[in-house]
């Protein structure tokens, strides 16, 4: 992959609770010292940039000073950060969001759960991070704290991850250890390729509605041109026009295919880096070197459907007499070729929405085997 790409991730919480520790601890000690950073919004919350590798550029959005309990501040400094890249969805910016909670607490309180719903609303990507796990006795507070989130908000149990930030010396000589950044930034790239391939669809959707609808005007630019009063009809004419429109299809339906690969190869790109990266990353250490798995490359299959409505010669029952008869046959052969033309766009459509579903699909299971790689 030569292309880089850029991650938004926001990192959320009361003070204390060890937001900072923890980005430090993932990204590499002290990328953000305490009141370190660019401030991005007028106050509260600070952005750094960090490579996580030669093609996954960081940005880390750190929050401090926000005041506990008032979630319309806090929802007020998100929607500024959006205003400002000029996008209107929390997950059209942010690719993950980072909801910390310290289990020290032993429970959630009810402005923490109702922020967890707020911003995991839409499908936002929401991950709970449960910070200071490495503190003694902690084991019950967070099954309960688990309970209560799974309970009270749409987190996902795998989307809830026990972290220590900080290795201590305790005072009879025992170490504790660090601990959970690997599943982090593991979510972090699940979310990305998430983000970047439900975008897909979409896309081919509106470039293939767009070669089809140009496809439509051409054709029926060619009838209004070529059926006219003076010359209204005639076989050989008929066939060479059908031929044009039946290659054209074609020409449009194979490069609706072409779409489709193009954007799907641009995901698997992102996957393949991805899937090598979170073994080879420098910043996480993985002893067994995990395997990328293959998905077969697919293909759509041509629809021998598209182009045999138009063919077929125009016999009217009419006879020529006269202006009139000029006329209605003129008429009657444009409203042939609209009838065919129409009827094509329609199977154009229908190939298309199967393209999509199939990129759809695909791209499902790419997302869901990088999901399942930990
Ligand atoms: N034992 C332990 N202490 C932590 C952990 N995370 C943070 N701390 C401590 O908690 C305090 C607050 O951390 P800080 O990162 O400044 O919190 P922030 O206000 O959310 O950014 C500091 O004294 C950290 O050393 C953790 O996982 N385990
Ligand atoms: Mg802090």
């Amino acid at each position: 992959m030569d292309r880089r790409c850029e991650t938004n991730v926001l990192i959320l919480g009361k003070t204390g609770v060890g937001k900072t520790s923890l980005c430090n601890y993932i990204f590499g000690t002290e990328v953000l010292k305490t009141g370190a950073g660019r401030p991005v919004t007028g106050m509260g919350i600070f952005e750094e940039t960090i490579m996580l590798s030669p093609q996954l550029i960081l940005n880390l959005y750190d929050s401090w000073g926000l005041e506990a309990d008032k979630s319309e501040s806090w929802k007020a400094l998100i929607q500024e950060v959006l205003n400002q890249h000029d996008v209107r969805e929390i997950k059209d910016w942010f690719h993950t969001i980072i909801y910390c909670l310290s289990a020290k607490s032993a429970r959630v309180e009810d402005f923490d759960l109702e922020m967890i719903e707020v911003l995991g609303k839409d499908g936002n990507p929401v991950l709970v991070v449960l910070t200071h796990c490495d503190v003694m006795n902690v084991e019950t507070a967070i099954t309960a704290m688990r309970t209560e989130i799974i309970k009270k908000t749409s987190v996902r149990n795998q989307d809830i991850v026990e972290v220590s930030s900080h290795a201590k010396t305790l005072l009879g000589g025992k170490k504790t250890e660090v601990f959970g950044k690997e599943k982090i930034i593991h979510r972090i790239k699940v979310n990305l390729l998430y983000s970047i391939s439900s975008k897909m669809p979409q896309i081919l959707t509106t470039i293939g509605q767009e070669k089809i609808n140009n496809w439509f005007r051409d054709c029926q630019e060619v009838v209004k041109r070529h059926v006219g009063f003076i010359n209204p009809t005639s076989g050989k004419k008929e066939v060479s026009r059908n031929e044009y429109f039946d290659i054209y299809a074609q020409e449009i339906f194979d490069e609706i295919g072409r779409e489709s690969d193009a954007l799907f190869n641009e995901a698997y790109d992102f996957f393949s880096a991805f899937s090598s990266q979170f073994s080879g990353n420098a910043l996480v250490e993985v002893t067994d070197r995990q395997k990328i798995p293959q998905i077969i490359h697919f293909q759509i299959k041509k629809s021998d459907k598209i182009g045999t409505s138009i063919a077929g010669a125009v016999l009217l029952a009419i006879p020529v007499v006269g202006l009139l008869g000029k006329f209605a046959i003129q008429e009657k052969t444009r409203a042939y070729y609209r009838e065919g033309l129409r009827y094509n766009k329609a199977l154009l459509e229908d190939h298309l929405q199967v393209c999509v579903a199939l990129l759809a699909q695909e791209l499902k299971k790419i997302n869901s085997q990088l999901e399942t790689l930990e």
